[in-house]
């Protein structure tokens, strides 16, 4: 089935925000993270030799592909997006291009992506990747040492590790890491319904193009969110956990397109807003700011009722167990949908 026509009716799906900041749950060294947990080392500006040690403790002895997949079809979802590698720079599949990753670097060793992906499959939902192809705080040629506007940590690139941003150089990690990695996600789990880009503002536009063309040329069903960068996508995501008031009028051509929020130009008509559960992606162990299932049915309820599909994150922790609350409320909440 082609994938537009499906995404139009998708409604429904999960996010999971997976990686080494998993293992810290928004702490290090008695710093809480005030924002997002996933962002904890540029949060707190860790070093990578001392980031990477968390590779080492890496093992989610619990983390179990079937158990979340069905748990999201339990709850009538249709979809399911996983953090393929994140601004960490970690890839949570086994990759060629780079031995940082699940695989190579842990005592784990299981690629979580595939397993995932194969769970999806059986149980018939579509299976989707979050790809993070700017920022990369692994490499000293990441992006996002061109945007200094705040952010979630001290900044968008690793500039602790990496200082002269004068030196960076995004082609190079494009054409290093990037692309090849992407080219693997795109051709070792399957069919993918979507590809889930973030945060664009060093990449140029004919980067955005060059990974359009990547994508369509393995997988011309698959399609590309808005954060893609400089307008190359198939559908618009909106802000993180945003509500528009009414649908998208005409004459949105004009918006930024690598604003992160809001409504813009959709070729096709197809919208998605990624929700939080609390108010972090990635696990925090002391955020118990819940949304209860009454929220999160009625926060599904408005956005279908405008077109927009609600994808609804889960944060599991190091060992790969979801909050026992995120589960209880989104069990809760599905009930409430039917
Ligand atoms: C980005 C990431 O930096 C974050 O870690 C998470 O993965 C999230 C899904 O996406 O953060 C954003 C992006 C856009 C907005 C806010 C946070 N926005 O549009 O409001």
């Amino acid at each position: 089935m082609d994938n537009k026509e499906w995404f139009r009716k998708a409604e429904f799906g999960m996010m999971v925000h997976f990686g080494l900041y998993s293992v810290l749950g928004g702490e290090y060294r008695g710093t809480r993270v005030k924002t997002y947990a996933e962002w904890i080392q540029s949060y707190c500006a860790i070093p990578n030799r001392a980031y990477d040690e968390l590779t080492r403790v890496f093992n989610p002895i619990y983390f179990d592909a079937e158990e979340w997949i069905r748990l999201a079809k339990d709850c009538g979802m249709q979809y399911f997006v996983m953090t393929s590698k994140h601004h960490e720079g970690f890839a949570m599949y086994h990759s060629k291009a780079d031995k940082f990753n699940v695989v190579d670097a842990t005592p784990f060793g299981r690629d979580i992506t595939a397993e995932l992906a194969e769970a999806c499959y059986k149980h018939g939902l579509k299976f989707g990747l979050y790809y993070s192809q700017e920022l990369d705080w692994h490499e000293p040629n990441g992006g996002g040492y061109t945007n200094h506007e705040p952010c979630a940590g001290v900044s968008w690139d690793n500039s602790w590790d990496f200082k002269d941003a004068e030196k960076k150089n995004f082609d190079r990690c494009f054409a290093e890491k990037i692309k090849p990695q992407v080219e693997e996600i795109l051709t070792g789990y399957g069919d993918l319904c979507l590809i889930w880009f973030d945060v664009p503002h060093t990449i140029s536009p004919a980067q955005s193009l060059e990974l359009n063309n990547l994508v369509k040329h393995y997988q011309p069903n698959c399609l590309i969110n808005s954060r893609i960068g400089n307008g190359a996508y198939d559908y618009v995501s909106l802000g993180d956990n945003e509500i528009p008031q009414e649908p998208p009028e005409e004459a949105l051509e004009s918006q930024n397109m690598n604003d992160l929020a809001g409504y813009k130009f959709s070729p096709y008509g197809l919208y998605e807003t990624a929700g939080t559960m609390n108010d972090s992606w990635g696990f925090r162990y002391y955020d118990q700011n819940w949304k209860t299932p009454e929220a999160i049915a009625e926060n599904r309820k408005k956005l279908n009722s405008l077109g927009v599909n609600y994808l609804l994150n889960m944060g599991p922790d190091g060992l790969g167990r979801m909050p026992s609350m995120a589960v209880e409320n989104l069990r809760k909440a599905a009930e409430l949908m039917q």
